[in-house]
């Protein structure tokens, strides 16, 4: 391992602070590794790093370069993506398959240079085929040693669901007109810190000190909730982003979203208190000891004290449109609103996909981030990234707004890449009275997260600047929708992307080895030829009344 030092310097109330950057070099042989995480499950072939299972936690300062050297040793494409993080203009580092890369060829080596520049609860995670699922992800957790919370110590968790099957086993029981068996046949079971969830570590509290919680939702579909008995939480922290300080008992976390915590212990150590891990669905059908299931944890204060009885565990979303971020934004005012209807539907043949607004998402033949860089005038039409690709073209600097809509009864956490977004109003979908809408009060500094739960039945509105040019995925993070298609893309600022950015040669090597095109529109091709390039049918809708 190779530590290379800068001197960094940032200024602070007129004195100079010196912090040294590093490198955190991490060495990824990532391949299949047959496993049942320790879970009372069939072994299946899962996906690791260097043979193992959990993946190590990625941990940095601000100001630090992540290199991460990957060797791809299974028999399929693979990539990473730093979830949360912006990447100015190093687009081509977000790690999505044909989107911003052409995936690392099987049996080839690639590294991605990611500068820490946002502090913040992140995770990293395989961005091709759905490789998530079966293990290929981590947290990220990048310090600000200027952090205006302070804490006297920290404790992590992350929480994941672990199914029987592989993602490729059960892609055909998602899609197939006839499915072979039901999809919960097999259900899952909980991993937290990537162990059995029934192992939950004991935390150790000391009279008067301040703990910081730092909690990762790496779920592929239930949520989470995380509590503790008789103690305030203070969230500091969505998706990255800080927040002022906001009061709860309970953080209820959706699929790829992250909350920091901020807890002061008692003064008193006549009690010892429990932790209460969830796992559930309201929008699940329930399987009794699965959804929900809940995993106690001891908080200690005095190991020969009696426990605090508790009469409930506390559970409930946060009030998004109440949290203010810390950062005194003002609302942004949006030039151009965009509808997002995320339907579920069918092909004529009978086979199930989802989509934003009917087109259901299919990989292109060149990566999206080639067709902007390399098509001149024509990266201006959206039709370049393909008739499935859903793109949006952005320009520089305008605000967008986004209705997103979930017309059926399916719940999406839905994940905006290079960006994140300000949370602006909230209700469902079929309340024509407009009673039941929340908005943010004008007065406000609305909460920016970078994945928002949308409850089947309603709709949110959220808006973010077209400042970061590329090509940024936006979809839903419950594993089996991005699967089955609800994904699109947005081309922000492509007369920018093609002055200033040059995709750095490794990439357009593991291109050439594929035998996949580096030029041209989504089809390869120039102008309008798009002969070759995926063009599936509109979905034909389901009921929504009927899901
Ligand atoms: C590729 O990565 C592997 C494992 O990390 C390493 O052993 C090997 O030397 C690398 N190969 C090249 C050509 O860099
Ligand atoms: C935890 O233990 C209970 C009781 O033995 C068992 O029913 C459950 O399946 C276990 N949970 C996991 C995740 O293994
Ligand atoms: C976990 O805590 C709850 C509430 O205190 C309790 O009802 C439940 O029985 C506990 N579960 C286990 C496995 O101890
Ligand atoms: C936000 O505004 C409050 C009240 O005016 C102020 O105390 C605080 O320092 C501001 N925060 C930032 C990050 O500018
Ligand atoms: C959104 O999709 C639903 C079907 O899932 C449909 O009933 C509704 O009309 C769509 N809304 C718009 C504005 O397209
Ligand atoms: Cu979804």
């Amino acid at each position: 391992m190779r530590i290379v030092s800068r001197i960094v310097y940032t200024a602070i109330a007129g004195a100079a602070a010196v912090a040294q950057a590093k490198d955190i070099v991490q060495n990824w042989d990532i391949g299949f590794v047959d496993t049942n995480r320790g879970l009372n499950q069939p072994v299946k072939q899962a996906i690791g790093v260097n043979g193992q299972l959990p993946l190590p936690i990625v941990e940095g300062n601000l100001g630090d370069m992540l290199i991460l050297n990957v060797r791809n040793s299974l028999n399929t494409p693979t990539s990473l993506h730093s979830h949360g993080l912006h990447l100015p203009g190093l687009n081509y580092y977000d790690g999505v398959f044909m989107v911003t890369e052409c995936g690392i060829a099987p049996g080839s080596n690639f590294t991605y240079r990611i500068p820490l520049q946002q502090s913040g609860t992140y995770w990293i995670h395989g961005h091709t085929s759905e490789q998530n699922y079966d293990g290929l992800q981590t947290p990220l957790i990048i310090h600000d040693p200027n952090e205006p919370y302070k804490a006297d110590c920290e404790h992590l968790f992350y929480f994941e669901d672990w199914w029987p099957l592989t993602f490729a086993e059960t892609y055909p029981l998602l899609t197939e007109p006839n499915p072979p068996a039901g999809l919960f046949d097999r259900p899952p079971a909980a991993l937290i810190n990537g162990a059995n969830a029934n192992l939950t570590k004991p935390l150790y509290f000391e009279p008067g000190k301040t703990y910081r919680i730092r909690l990762v939702s790496m779920s592929s579909f239930p949520l989470f909730e995380f509590t503790i008995d008789d103690h305030e939480l203070q969230v500091i922290e969505v998706d990255g982003a800080r927040t002022k300080p906001y009061k709860t008992n309970v953080v209820r976390l959706a699929s790829a979203q992250r909350v920091s915590v901020l807890v002061t212990a008692k003064k008193s150590t006549r009690q010892n208190y429990q932790y209460h891990v969830t796992m559930f669905g309201d929008f699940l059908p329930s399987i009794p000891g699965v959804f929900p299931s809940t995993y106690n944890g001891s908080v200690i204060y005095n190991p020969k004290a009696p426990y605090y009885k508790a009469n409930s565990i506390a559970t409930g979303f946060l009030d998004e449109l109440a949290i203010e971020s810390y950062e005194n934004d003002s609302i942004l005012i949006p030039d151009h609103s965009i509808y997002l209807n995320a339907t579920s539907g069918f092909m004529a043949d009978g086979s199930t996909f989802e989509s934003y607004n009917q087109i259901t998402f299919k990989d292109p033949l060149v990566p999206s981030i080639l067709s902007a860089l390399t098509t001149g005038d024509m990266a201006r039409n959206p039709i370049t990234y393909g008739p499935d690709t859903n793109t949006f073209v952005l320009k520089y600097g305008d605000v967008m707004e986004m209705l997103l809509w979930s017309p059926t009864t399916l719940p999406h956490p839905l994940h905006l890449h290079g960006h994140n977004f300000q949370i602006i109003e909230k209700g469902f979908t079929n309340d024509t009275t407009g009673q039941y809408r929340k908005k943010v009060p004008p007065t406000n500094a609305p909460l920016r997260r970078d994945t928002i739960f949308i409850p089947g039945e309603e709709y949110a509105i959220v808006r973010f600047p077209a400042n970061n040019p590329g090509i940024w995925s936006f979809h839903c993070h419950i594993t089996w929708h991005s699967g089955m298609g609800l994904f699109m893309l947005f081309a922000e600022a492509v007369d920018r992307m093609q002055a200033t950015m040059k995709v750095p040669d490794s990439i357009l090597e593991q291109c050439r080895l594929q035998g996949i095109k580096t030029s041209g529109n989504a089809a390869g091709n120039s102008g309008f030829g798009f002969a070759a390039a995926p063009n599936e049918p509109y979905l034909l809708l389901d009921d929504p009344l009927d899901n």
